[in-house]
């Protein structure tokens, strides 16, 4: 059966230690080269950062959130885990379970450095990443969409021993033929998983589990299909689509085709930042210039201070006003050449708003930037200051 060493990122034929490293860290699988969509889950991510950062914790139960009053458990460690504290749960309630556990508060614009890192690694395999939140994402590694041709479980081995070492934190993964089933996969053996669920075996294995691990399947929609019989997806599987859909409506096709292990939906990279903009509603509604020009002078410091720290820059400078009897209108401009400075975009929107500051009472204000590119292009200096 075709293997793989998660250790030296080997495939070979079969076996149970790798030949080459003797590593006995190997999946293998009839399907395993044959399936590309993947979904990666960091373990206990949040805890897992705070360990990296602080040594002296490893190997001691950690639950990060913030303690006291009423705090709830952000995550816990695995050691934490086996206590019982949970994602959610009271932080008095963890702390009872676990009085042993070393609370960290959370620090969200460490954990958000720590994603846009992975991601850098991620990038390298393939521009198909759909991130679901700071340390989840879908990966589609396809033939015709991954720059490294090499099948996707060596790719995706590659990927999460690189994140180790040079993020300093382990993922679990999932790689199946569709988002539902990668995402099932990448929960089946954390932490540090690698599992896989392959087109002979999904009905068989989808036939035993409830029917809440269908995506979108919440505790109310479970309820109520308990209440009708309808327990696990083998229930699901026997119903034929019309009645499926006669019950439940167009999330009955759903049902029909996740039961079944098909997933239409393709994976999307996220797409580019389209505009950076920034808006104000008013406590009471304003007509004289002066007081919209103090209104507006805030906002577009904040729209130059994202575009900076985005590194972005636009060609379009768009003004937006809503009138006190909520008509609203937008005003454009465009540049010879891009900008990211609050100088230009405050000149630019100065003058658009000149022209409409009549007397008019208006209730709120934005600006924004749009037509944007890299903050490499911005502003060249102008020919006649030089
Ligand atoms: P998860 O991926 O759901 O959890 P996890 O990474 O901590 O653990 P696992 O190994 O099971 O994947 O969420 C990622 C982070 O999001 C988590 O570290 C903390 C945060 N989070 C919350 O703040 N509140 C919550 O209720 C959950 C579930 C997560
Ligand atoms: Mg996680």
């Amino acid at each position: 059966m075709p293997a793989l060493c998660r250790d030296c990122c080997r495939p070979f034929k079969s076996g149970d230690d790798c030949p080459r490293c003797g590593s006995g860290r190997v999946i293998s699988h009839p399907e395993l080269f044959d399936l590309s969509i993947a979904h990666m889950d960091c373990d206990a991510f949040y805890a897992s950062v705070e360990k990296r950062d602080n040594p002296a914790l490893r190997d001691k139960p950690v639950i990060v959130g913030h303690a006291g009053g009423r705090g709830v458990v952000t995550t816990a460690c695995y050691i934490a885990r086996k206590f019982g504290p949970r994602s959610a749960m009271p932080m008095y309630k963890a702390l009872e379970l676990c009085p042993g556990a070393v609370v960290v508060p959370p620090d969200m614009a460490k954990y958000k450095g720590v994603s846009l890192a992975i991601r850098a690694v991620l990038v390298k395999a393939t521009p198909l990443i759909e991130p679901l939140s700071l340390d989840e994402a879908y990966l589609d590694l396809s033939a015709e969409n991954r720059l490294v041709d090499r099948p996707a479980a060596v790719l995706l081995a590659r990927l999460a021993r690189a994140i180790e070492r040079r993020v300093g934190i382990t993922i679990s993964v999932g790689l199946s033929y569709n988002k539902f089933l990668a995402k099932m996969a990448s929960d089946r053996n954390k932490p540090r998983g690698f599992s896989i669920i392959g087109r002979d075996e999904a009905v068989g294995q989808l036939s035993v589990l409830p029917v809440s691990a269908i995506w979108g399947v919440g505790a109310a929609t479970a309820a109520r299909m308990e209440a009708a019989g309808i327990v696990t997806i083998g229930h699901l599987q026997q119903m034929a689509e019309a009645d499926l859909v006669a019950r439940f409506g167009r999330f009955g096709h759903h049902l029909f085709l996740m039961a079944r292990g098909e997933d239409h939906r393709p994976i999307t990279a996220d797409r580019p930042t389209k505009s950076v903009s920034n808006e104000t509603t008013f406590a009471r509604d304003i007509r004289r210039a002066e007081d919209l020009r103090a209104m507006l002078r805030p906002l577009v410091d904040k729209v130059a201070a994202r575009l900076a720290k985005e590194d972005l820059a636009g060609f379009t400078v768009v003004l937006k006003l809503k009138t006190a009897d909520f008509r609203s209108l937008t005003r454009n401009h465009r540049l010879p050449d891009p900008t990211c400075r609050a100088e230009v975009i405050w000149r630019i929107a100065a003058s658009l708003l000149e022209r409409e500051a009549d007397g008019r009472a208006f209730r709120l204000i934005g600006i924004g930037v749009t037509d944007l590119c890299t903050g490499g292009n911005a502003d060249p200096p102008d020919l006649f200051s030089l």
